[in-house]
């Protein structure tokens, strides 16, 4: 019986199972459970030591997930309540859904190798083999190397399952695109990329989605292209910002305002003509931006293996653009050494007052944070950091002080990593007075102190980007 019989035989997608209870399979799964043109949605979480409490957590309809979520808990209460989701660890119940999405996290193995740890996809994915049955349909959520749909983890579920893929079951990659803080958002109105291994596999995989889109449409491509699509969003993103970067540090040697000339380059517009320059920065930090690049250069390596026409001896211009943007903090260690000498002091024994510890604006997040190997570089040195950030928790591994007065009391330097909005609206006169200095450094890495203020006050001023400014006159 071909697939398209199996799943005809099977009828309309009534039982799901989401395998991951993480922050992208938790929303996925209520936003099932929540859509009438489903029945019942299973959430599969290992009962680990470490994750095992989100099961008694979601069957009371609370969420696990840390940080602001919109919507998110009264939808996992209202689904808990209408009995349409339950979350459960006993994986053999995947043996009476009709689709299963797999969402379990690629990290790194560690920083240095960039290989990503697949383990704990592929323990689900085998989990989903051992309890397939005719005409079901699989989906691929994480974020993966380009080739693995099609490659290993098609092999993995057909070795458990004894099926094959695309004749027995159907099988997709629709990755996730959700930014923390905007789960439901995202998934309701973000496009969604489905990559079926076949059409057959692609319209199922759409049966499963499209109910779930308010703003948001299918877009229907093969596996493999939905895998470069996931990857190459993030690895341009990240490509933009190395760009806008490599221009503030030649604004910066050449004494230019990167702004002045980034407005001056936008003001070129025209049929299509666009350069949509991004922001420099002291550093990308994150989940995606920082690996989604060498997924996809591992993807071409392999899938393209000797395929690949390129410049002779060049290296990729995207790992390029990820060593620029990890060379930023470095440029902010530079800056601040730099503002220090200016006021005649020394690296060695000076206190630093770090302002910003999450990677992003107004965030809480810190994966992969560009302040990490700031603050690494300035303790080999000797100087003493005091870390400020009103949305960061206290962590193993990062010290922070509680308050921000206590952070600026007695700086030699004020260094702003991050553009929390806190930050915006600093006393200059205030920050002055509680470091107690002559001419302390303020050295901006968000572009988001106005120079002429803080220069006015005393303070000896460094920005990324500031060519026009890095060298200004000290005001006694
Ligand atoms: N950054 C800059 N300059 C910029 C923009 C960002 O230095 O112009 C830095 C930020 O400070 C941060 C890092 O880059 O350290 C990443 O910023 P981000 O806004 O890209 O935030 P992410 O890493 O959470 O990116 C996510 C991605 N979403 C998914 O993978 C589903 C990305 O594809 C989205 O484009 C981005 O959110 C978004 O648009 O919000």
């Amino acid at each position: 019986m071909t697939l398209d019989a199996l799943i005809k035989r099977r009828g309309p997608i009534k039982k799901i199972g989401v395998i991951g209870m993480g922050y992208v399979g938790i929303p996925a799964a209520a936003l099932f459970a929540d859509s009438p043109a489903f029945e019942h949605v299973y959430g599969f979480q290992r009962d680990s030591p470490s994750s095992g409490y989100k099961i008694a957590m979601l069957n009371r309809g609370e969420s696990p997930l840390k940080g602001e979520e919109p919507g998110l808990d009264e939808l996992l209460k209202k689904v808990v309540v209408a009995k349409k989701f339950a979350c459960t660890s006993d994986f053999s119940k995947i043996a009476e859904m009709d689709a299963v999405t797999l969402s379990i996290q690629t990290p790194f193995r560690n920083k240095d190798d960039l290989i990503p740890d697949f383990s704990a996809l592929n323990e689900g994915i085998r989990s989903a083999g051992r309890n397939l049955r005719p005409g079901m349909l699989v989906v691929l959520e994480s974020t993966v190397t380009p080739g693995t749909t099609t490659g290993p983890a098609r092999a993995m579920l057909e070795e458990e399952s004894g099926l094959v893929a695309g004749v027995d079951f159907a099988f997709a990659h629709a990755p996730e695109r959700v930014m923390v803080g905007r789960l439901i958002r995202n998934i309701r109105e973000h496009d969604r990329i489905v990559g079926g291994l076949d059409p057959v596999s692609t319209a199922r995989a759409t049966e499963l989605y499209a109910p779930v889109l308010t703003a948001g449409k299918v877009i229907p491509m093969t596996a493999t292209a939905a895998e470069v699509t996931k990857t190459a969003e993030n690895t341009f993103r990240d490509l933009q910002i190395a760009a806008a970067n490599e221009l503030a540090l030649y604004c910066e040697a050449m004494g230019v305002n990167f702004y002045d000339v980034r407005a001056g380059v936008d003001s070129l517009k025209g049929e299509g003509i666009t350069r949509a320059m991004l922001w420099p920065g002291a550093g990308v930090g994150g989940h995606c931006l920082t690996k989604d690049t060498y997924h996809l250069e591992r993807g071409v390596q392999q899938l393209g293996k000797d395929q690949l026409d390129y410049p002779a001896g060049e290296r990729s211009l995207f790992v390029l653009a990820r060593t620029i943007n990890d060379f930023m903090p470095r440029h902010m260690f530079r800056l601040t050494r730099e503002g220090l000498a200016r006021a005649g002091t020394p690296l060695k024994g000076a206190n630093i007052a770090l302002l910003g510890w999450a990677f992003l604006a107004n965030s809480d997040d810190t994966r992969n944070t560009p302040s990490e190997p700031y603050r690494d570089d300035l303790i080999a040195a000797g100087a003493t950091v005091a870390i400020h950030d009103p949305f960061v928790e206290p962590a193993p591994g990062v010290t922070l002080t509680s308050g921000l007065d206590d952070t600026l009391r007695g700086a030699d330097a004020v260094v702003v990593f991050a553009g929390h909005r806190q930050y915006r609206s600093l006393d200059v006169l205030r920050v002055k007075a509680l470091t107690g200095k002559e001419h302390p450094v303020i050295v901006d890495g968000r572009n988001i102190i106005d120079p002429d203020a803080w220069i006015g006050a005393g303070f000896i001023y460094k920005g990324i980007g500031r060519g026009d400014k890095n060298s200004h006159p000290i005001h006694e």
